[in-house]
C-alpha cells in the first residue's frame, strides 16, 4: 500500500509514528510543510522538516517534541555573548549542526528535497520525506502590536509572541510562485490513500496546499483522501491553531475544520469521541465521518488512530 501524508510539525510526526506501526509494510511518503522555514545565523532551519526526521529517527526531544535530545546551547549562549540573536528561538547546538549540513549543501546548488534526503540518509526515518517544494515559502501573519499593523514571520508570531495576539491574516509567501518539488506530484497520483494528519489546518497543511499543482493532484488522485482533525472539544490538541483558523474565518470545531477542507478535496474525516455530536453536520457536507478517541496519548493509541484512519479510507473506497 502506498500512502501519502501532508505533515506539518509535532502533531504530524507523532502520527507518523502510529501509522508506520499499524502499517509496517506500507511505502509511507511525508510531504513536509516548509513554510515555518526560516533563516537564522545564516543558516536555513526547516522545524518541520527535521521535526518529522528526528522524530521518526529516534533524535526528538520528546517532552517538547521539536529539536534535539541530549541537547546542549553553548552556541547560542556565545552568540548571545556578542549580542546575536534572536535569543527567543531555541537552538541547540546538536541541532545547528543539521542546519550547517543543510545550508553547506543548499550553498553548493543542491535543492532543499536532496539535502533533505541526504539528511535522511543519517536518520533512516522509514518514509520518504519531500519538501513541499524546493522554492522559498514563508508564511508571515499580519498582526497589531501597539496600534500599528504589521507582517511579521510565522516562527515570530508563534515562539515569541506565543500567538498572544489576534492573527489578522496568514500569508504562505512565495506559495503562489513556487512549484512542487520533485517527487511529490508523483507520489500523490502513485497513491493508494492520501492523509492529512491532526496537523494545523493553515499553517501546515493549508500551506503545503497552497502551492500551486498539490490540491489539484490531490482532488484528481481518485483516492480515498482521509484526514483526522487536530481540534477536540472545540479547543486544539497542541499549539494555537485557533488563532489561525480565526486569521482565516473557520471556527475551532472539528466540523469546521472538515468543511474548510471540502467534500471537494476530502473524503473521510476521524473526529473524536467527545466532538461525536458533529458526525451528522460533518456528513451532511458529502465527507464520511466517524468518532474514535483520538488523543496521541502513547504509541498504541497513536497506532489505533492511524488503523481507524486506514479503516475510514477502505469505507470510502467501498462506497
Ligand atoms: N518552538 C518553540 O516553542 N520554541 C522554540 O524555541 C523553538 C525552536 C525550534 C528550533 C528548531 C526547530 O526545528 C523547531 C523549533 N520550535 C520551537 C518548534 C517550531 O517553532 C514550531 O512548533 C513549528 O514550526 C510548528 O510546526
Amino acid at each position: 500500500m502506498r500512502i501519502v501524508v501532508l505533515a506539518g510539525g509535532i502533531g504530524g510526526a507523532r502520527f507518523l509514528r502510529g501509522l508506520k506501526q499499524a502499517a509496517p509494510d506500507a511505502d509511507v511518503t511525508v510531504i513536509g510543510n516548509t513554510g515555518d522555514d526560516i533563516h537564522l545565523f545564516g543558516l536555513k532551519v526547516c522545524p518541520d522538516l527535521d521535526t518529522v526526521m528526528y522524530t521518526l529517527g529516534g533524535g526528538i526531544n520528546e517532552e517538547q517534541g521539536w529539536g534535539r535530545a541530549d541537547e546542549t546551547f553553548h552556541l547560542k549562549e556565545e552568540l548571545a555573548a556578542y549580542g546575536v540573536g534572536p535569543e527567543w528561538f531555541g537552538l541547540g547546538d546538536r541541532d545547528f549542526a543539521t542546519h550547517i549540513v543543510r545550508t553547506q549543501m543548499l550553498s553548493a546548488g543542491y535543492p532543499l528535497s536532496a539535502v533533505t534526503e541526504a539528511l535522511c540518509d543519517r536518520w533512516k526515518p522509514g518514509v520518504r520525506l519531500i519538501p513541499m517544494s524546493d522554492d522559498r515559502v514563508e508564511t508571515h501573519v499580519a498582526v497589531e502590536v501597539d496600534g500599528e499593523r504589521k507582517a511579521i514571520h510565522f516562527q515570530e508570531y508563534w515562539v515569541r509572541l506565543r500567538a498572544s495576539v489576534d492573527a489578522h491574516a496568514v500569508v504562505p509567501v512565495g506559495a503562489d510562485q513556487a512549484k512542487p518539488a520533485p517527487g511529490v506530484l508523483e507520489a500523490i497520483a502513485e497513491a493508494d490513500v492520501v492523509i492529512f494528519p491532526p496537523s494545523n489546518p493553515v499553517v501546515s497543511v493549508g500551506t503545503i496546499l497552497a502551492v500551486p499543482g498539490i490540491r489539484e493532484a490531490i482532488a484528481d488522485a481518485g483516492v480515498p483522501v482521509v484526514g483526522l482533525s487536530p481540534i477536540v472539544g472545540d479547543a486544539p490538541v497542541r499549539g494555537m491553531a485557533d488563532k489561525v483558523l480565526a486569521a482565516v474565518g473557520v471556527e475551532s470545531t472539528a466540523a469546521a475544520v472538515a468543511e474548510h477542507y471540502g467534500s471537494g478535496l476530502l473524503d473521510g474525516w476521524l473526529v473524536d469521541t467527545v466532538d461525536a455530536s458533529a458526525v451528522e453536520r460533518v456528513a451532511a457536507a458529502g465527507i464520511q465521518c466517524r468518532a474514535v478517541p483520538l488523543m496521541m496519548t502513547d504509541l498504541d493509541a497513536t497506532t489505533e488512530m492511524a488503523r481507524q484512519a486506514l479503516t475510514l479510507a477502505e469505507e470510502v473506497r467501498d462506497a
